[in-house]
């Protein structure tokens, strides 16, 4: 089955973080790729990625960087995809950086922001489950057995 999610990191080194999007994806039964994508060492694949993401079946993206963290504003930039940056406790700023340069972009091409690292990267998982539950039956009813079984949890 096609993938529905694009999840793209700026770095391998962001890797063990996205594991925790990755893993909530999968609970969720949500087909998806994960690709390594720099918007400054390689920004051609960058744009090509968003510019093919829709006509090859990616419903939602998951971007995560760190530092300047101008991977899911580029990505953004190139697709009308919905667009969800996760910001990476990368560098001697541990993500701050990164949580300004997402949640600030300017007005007209969106980005949504999560917060900093895995919980961010699992909240990225769980938006990305609410978007695609509007058209996706399957998605909405293992979103809604996640979110009734949090009920018993405290
Ligand atoms: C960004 O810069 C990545 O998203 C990563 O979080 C940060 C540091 O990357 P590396 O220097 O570890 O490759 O590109």
């Amino acid at each position: 089955m096609a993938s529905l999610v694009g999840v793209v990191m700026g770095s391998k080194s962001d890797a063990e973080v996205i594991q925790s999007a990755l893993d909530v994806l999968t609970s969720l039964g949500i087909e998806h790729e994960v690709n390594v994508i720099s918007a400054h060492r390689t920004p051609d694949k960058a744009r090509k990625y968003a510019q093919s993401a829709r006509e090859r079946g990616i419903e939602v993206i998951i971007a995560a960087a760190g530092m300047a963290a101008h991977l899911p504003g580029v990505l953004a930039s190139w697709t009308i995809l919905p667009v969800i940056g996760v910001p990476m406790a990368s560098g001697e700023l541990k993500g701050v950086d990164a949580l300004y340069s997402i949640v600030q972009m300017p007005a007209g091409i969106p980005v949504a922001c999560v917060a900093i690292g895995s919980a961010g990267a699992k909240n990225a998982a769980y938006l990305a489950a609410e978007i695609l539950g509007l058209k996706h039956d399957k998605i909405r009813h293992a979103y809604e057995k996640y979110r009734s079984e949090l009920q018993g949890t405290s």
